[in-house]
């Protein structure tokens, strides 16, 4: 008699719970590559090949540190193909007692495991996940009678938590945020270090090809270079801290043609692997301050995205699931523009975007937030169609990060719970952080041409459309006054481009 131990394929952090609750001598563990969880949506190649390789490596160690694992290895033939035929095949060969898992991070595997364990009729215990700072009952406590729950209260909170950056009870330089100084064009200067990049071993090359052989994706699976170890991932750390950290702050919201990464980390997907720990990658952000290789503006912008959105992104996610994927306040209705999958559009700047989720599952916050994300809002992109898309096409994509972060964060249309106004924005502000307008087919400083940049035409349509929701915000009354502001001629010309935009976007 035995308990079982599920290692679910993103939660191969050392610290994982069910490894400090069950005894490898009596004990047994599972882990499983499975076809329902390789094809929920058509994950991007280089993301399959990550979570694959990542597991397998992990597996490797677990089975050295004396763990009995049985490892269910990718095969579209098998007859197990979710969670719950994983689970099925083990109970059905060894006397199992009970089933142990850390929590999941998305509420579709929870749910399904714990129908699993009803109709099954064996125990299921469900331990606390221990890739996050802030457990989901302190998150609660915090978020508990709240009309509004703020990115930056809970901030506040997790600074007093870890005492990361703070002095005597206080934030060091005595304000919490330096965002403000976070806004800076990148114009060459200074050089951006190339990205680390890591070798496929052997374990990466025979999932790679089983991937290509067995798996319908995404993008394109050549010159996987992504950490798949904890070493690796700490290398990766090192890598980031040492050459990127300094200019991160300064340069944050900055877009390039040419750049994939500026000076960003690259590093979520080795945390929501597990292949990272959130509090140790910031104690080494705060290290780089302390010795004086890294300005604070750069290591506090670091840690607040760490400390601060991941883990209130991951609480939002867990307090108002399952009904939070289901919203749609703003009534949005437009299919997905088929070019968010070839990226073969005349803006540029999508088409950049595009282009580097296609090659490298990957586009950093900006061009996510700013670009596919609010081309989507200003179009009105059905809301489950884009969240799709996102939980697709990036390696650190899971529902819990995913789903905030798009439906909420950038289309708003969870109301307001993540954000307090949507992010929309006319191509004036793509031009201001980036060099992408200068060479696009279409004139930013133009609002209703033909070859009128369409996100200024989409912007004020957005506005308009979406008065009644938006007129009283207090954020928003300057965009309001610049709408009544127009002349009224040129207002209606311009929403006249914006449905015709509309009409053709898939041509455009
Ligand atoms: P850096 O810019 O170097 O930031 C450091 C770390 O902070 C990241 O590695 C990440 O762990 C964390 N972080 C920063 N912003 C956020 C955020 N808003 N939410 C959660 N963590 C954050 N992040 C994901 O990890 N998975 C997703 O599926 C995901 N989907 C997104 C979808 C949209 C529409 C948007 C706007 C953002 C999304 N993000 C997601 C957040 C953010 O864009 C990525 O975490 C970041 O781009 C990853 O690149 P990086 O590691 O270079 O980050
Ligand atoms: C994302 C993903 C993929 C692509 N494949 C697997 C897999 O084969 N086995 C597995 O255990 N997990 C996989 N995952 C992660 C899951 O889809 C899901 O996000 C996690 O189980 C939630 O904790």
């Amino acid at each position: 008699m035995s308990k079982l131990g599920l290692i679910l394929g993103d939660q191969l952090n050392v610290d994982n719970a069910v490894l400090v609750a069950l005894y490898p001598s009596v004990d047994r563990l599972v882990m499983g590559e499975l076809w329902d969880e390789t094809h929920y949506v058509p994950h991007h190649f280089k993301k399959t090949i990550l979570v694959l390789s990542a597991m397998r490596h992990r597996a490797q160690e677990l089975r050295q540190s004396g763990w009995q694992l049985d490892y269910h290895r990718l095969d579209p033939s098998s007859s197990i193909k979710g969670f719950d035929s994983l689970l099925d095949s083990i109970i059905g060969r060894h006397e199992i007692t009970e089933v142990v898992v850390a929590h999941p991070g998305e509420w579709r595997v929870l749910n399904l495991l714990q129908d699993w364990s009803k109709t099954r009729n064996v125990c299921l215990s469900v331990l606390e996940d221990r890739r996050f700072i802030c457990s989901l009952d302190t998150f609660n406590q915090w978020a508990q009678g709240r009309k509004q729950l703020r990115m930056e209260f809970f901030y506040r909170i997790m600074r007093q938590k870890t005492g990361f950056l703070m002095e005597g009870g206080a934030p060091v330089s005595g304000v919490w945020n330096l965002d403000a100084e976070n806004r800076k064009r990148w114009r060459g200067d200074p050089p951006i270090p190339a990205m680390r990049s890591f070798e496929p071993d052997q374990i990466t090359k025979e999932v790679i090809e089983q991937v290509m052989n067995a798996c319908q994706g995404f993008g394109e699976p050549g010159g996987f270079d992504y950490p798949v170890t904890r070493q690796e991932a700490e290398l990766a750390l090192d890598d980031f801290i040492e050459h990127r950290l300094s200019a991160f702050g300064d340069f944050q919201d900055a877009m390039d043609d040419e750049e994939d990464y500026l000076f960003h980390s690259r590093l979520s997907a080795a945390l929501n692997l597990g292949l990272l720990d959130p509090s140790t990658v910031c104690r080494r952000a705060i290290a780089a301050w302390t010795d004086g290789r890294a300005p604070l503006n750069a290591v506090e912008g670091f840690i607040r995205q760490v400390i601060g959105w991941r883990e209130f992104i991951r609480g939002i996610y867990w307090r108002f699931m399952p009904s939070y994927a289901e919203q749609n306040t703003l009534n949005h209705q437009h299919p997905l523009p088929a070019w968010y999958w070839t990226g073969k559009t005349s803006m540029r700047c999508l088409a950049k975007a595009i282009d580097a989720t296609r090659r490298n599952a990957y586009a950093h916050h900006i061009q996510r937030l700013m670009v596919t994300g609010n081309f989507a809002l200003l179009l009105g992109v059905v809301p489950d169609e884009i969240c799709r898309w996102y939980l697709a096409v990036y390696a650190d994509a899971y529902d819990w990060v995913e789903l905030p972060n798009t439906l909420g964060m950038v289309m708003h249309a969870d109301g307001g719970i993540v954000g307090s106004k949507p992010y929309a924005a006319s191509g004036k502000y793509i031009d201001r952080m980036s060099n992408h307008c200068k060479s696009c087919h279409f004139n930013v400083k133009e609002t209703h041409s033909q070859l009128a940049c369409p996100f200024n035409a989409l912007y004020w349509d957005f506005l308009v459309r979406h008065r009644d929701q938006f007129e009283a915000n207090p954020r928003m009354k300057m965009m309001y006054r610049n709408v009544d502001r127009m002349d009224k001629d040129q207002l209606a010309l311009t929403l006249s481009r914006a449905q015709w935009i509309k009409d053709h976007v898939d041509e455009i």
